[in-house]
């Protein structure tokens, strides 16, 4: 009877100890969130834990979880650390029992590991940023100290019943425990989001100035009138998202700054928003995509964007090209959070509708998509060109500096490859026999698409039918008029860009510089 009453307690403690350390993990957390909110939301625990593991996760394994979770992976990843830290917390908890001291230790660990995480993102603006966590694991480690010495039996008086006023006493510390952290996380969201306040109020009174050039007339034929196709304009709710921002930074337009400096810079300069939308704007339809784009993959969209000529800004800084005697070839872009991307001088000065977006299918950027500016070079895949929340650029050379991706084994320079996707039929569709209408899109920025053509299982390579195109920059519409005969059925696409040059069949992988082969699509006939 004994050893089973024994273990019984055992259990019990071992249940409130798990408890208590979930309590403290919360309670950190929440303290955290309660010193971040009004600094900098972005110093809190979880997103810059979240940001480091994002940081040194090999690029195989990212492609993985792009592939897998898609657009969720920061979700993921988020939750992720959080049921870690839960496993964790109850195994601290435990442990606090007996080892209360220990237990606290523990907790404090945590903290600093924060701490160093906090201090070794690219964003971090000083020691400031280790606050958020050293204040959450000291209310952490108090929690769970105070949570165990509630939990550990105490030793009872003969025959009174010591084991259960424990019990009510750490029921009541947990009590407590749980509505001081949840109102000191509520607060700190509170706090959060008064500061992004700001950002919002000034996107809100951006008004965005007429284009001194605007975009030339989209001929009426760029959109076909087939059900499932992609529209050609990607309206910015579906644009896709592509980024490692864990929270969305909210830049206050009134306050940015747009530094220009490096090497071949005679004339440094920083330009507030006033100063960039006072200048001559050009408005362009361009087609932008990801380097992590599968074949068929959605992370491509098109969208009418409006800005600033990089290359009049580049000249006015005294910037040069490579090829007439500029030092640098290669610029950096920076964003507020740290990212940096890389591109080549040369193509930026090449003639192309290189911009300083400010607007994006007539708003304002939204947040998402790096308001209040954001770098788009046609032609170069986002990692290499398409900087959002830009806040530096600084020219430089390949030699010199690597930026963010390349350091991660993606390539230094990354045009953009000629791609074809099938919209419609979906995958495994069960389509009628007879007409069937086989569509979708093709890209190849800066060449432009000339020729799409349509293989049927292993039969010819038929032309489809071209919908007008809207300039070398953006993707084009395309469609095919199958006549379906029952069974199963293998559709392929292939392109040709604005050069002659056939879209290759070799498949390759993302990693290093974008995936490239032919697009197909498996569908039963009934
Ligand atoms: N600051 C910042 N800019 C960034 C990125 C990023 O992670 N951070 N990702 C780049 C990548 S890989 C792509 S494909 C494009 C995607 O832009 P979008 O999210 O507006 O579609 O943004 C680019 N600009
Ligand atoms: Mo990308």
């Amino acid at each position: 009877m004994q050893d089973v009453s024994s273990f019984r307690s055992r259990l019990v403690r071992a249940a409130l100890g798990a408890l208590a350390g979930l309590l403290a993990a919360f309670t950190a957390l929440a303290v955290a969130e309660l010193v971040a909110g009004p600094v900098r939301p972005a110093a809190g625990p979880v997103t810059v834990v979240g940001g480091a593991v994002v940081d040194r996760t090999p690029a195989a394994v990212k492609d993985f979880a792009i592939r897998t979770f898609g657009e969720n992976d920061k979700i993921v990843l988020q939750l992720g650390i959080l049921v870690i830290l839960a496993l964790i917390a109850v195994g601290l908890g435990v442990l606090a029992v007996s080892h209360r001291r220990a237990g606290a230790a523990g907790v404090m660990l945590f903290g600093l590991v924060g701490a160093a995480a906090a201090l070794s993102r690219p964003d971090s603006t000083g020691t400031g940023d280790a606050l958020p966590s050293v204040a959450g694991a000291v209310a952490g480690a108090l929690a769970l100290y105070v949570l165990a010495s509630e939990a550990a039996p105490v030793p009872a008086p003969a025959g009174a019943g010591g084991g259960a006023w424990s019990r009510r006493g750490f029921l009541t510390a947990a009590a407590v425990t749980a509505v001081a952290a949840t109102s000191a996380g509520a607060l700190g969201r509170y706090f959060t989001s008064r500061k992004g306040r700001g950002a919002v109020a000034s996107r809100e009174n951006l008004v965005l100035p007429k284009p001194a050039s605007p975009a030339p007339a989209v001929p009426a034929g760029v959109q076909l009138k087939v059900p499932g196709i992609t529209a050609f304009t990607t309206p910015n709710s579906g644009f896709y998202r592509v980024d490692t921002a864990l929270t969305v930074p909210k830049v206050d337009a009134g306050t940015w700054r747009l530094r220009i400096h490096g090497k071949g810079v005679t004339r440094p300069r920083t330009y507030t928003i006033d100063q960039l939308l006072a200048r001559p704007l050009i408005e362009r339809d361009i087609t932008l995509t990801c380097v992590s784009n599968e074949v068929g993959g959605p992370y491509v969209g098109n969208a009418r964007w409006l800005g600033v000529p990089l290359a009049d800004l580049l000249e006015e800084a005294g910037v040069r090209p490579p090829t007439k005697g500029g030092r640098a070839d290669q610029l950096v872009a920076r964003s507020v959070d740290g990212m940096t991307l890389g591109s080549p001088v040369e193509d930026l000065m090449d003639g192309r509708d290189a911009i300083l977006a400010v607007g994006m299918n007539g708003e304002p950027l939204p947040f998402d998509h790096g308001f209040p500016v954001r770098m788009l070079v046609p032609g170069l895949y986002g990692y290499v060109s398409a900087c959002k929340w830009i806040e530096d650029i600084e020219l430089t050379t390949f030699d010199a500096y690597d930026p963010y991706w390349v350091k991660r084994k993606w390539a230094r320079t990354a045009p953009i490859k000629t791609q074809s996707r099938i919209d419609t039929p979906k995958p495994f569709a069960r389509p009628a026999a007879g007409a069937v209408t086989v569509a979708g899109v093709a890209w190849a920025q800066r060449r432009g698409i000339t020729r799409v053509q349509i293989r049927v299982d292993d039969g010819p390579w038929q032309d489809a039918d071209l919908a007008a195109q809207a300039g070398t920059d953006t993707w084009r519409q395309w469609s095919y008029r199958w006549n379906a005969t029952p069974g199963g059925h293998n559709l392929t696409v292939r392109a040709t860009d604005g050069t002659g040059q056939a879209q290759t069949e070799r498949r390759t992988r993302t990693v290093p510089d974008g995936a490239s082969g032919w697009h197909s699509v498996f569908v039963t006939v009934p």
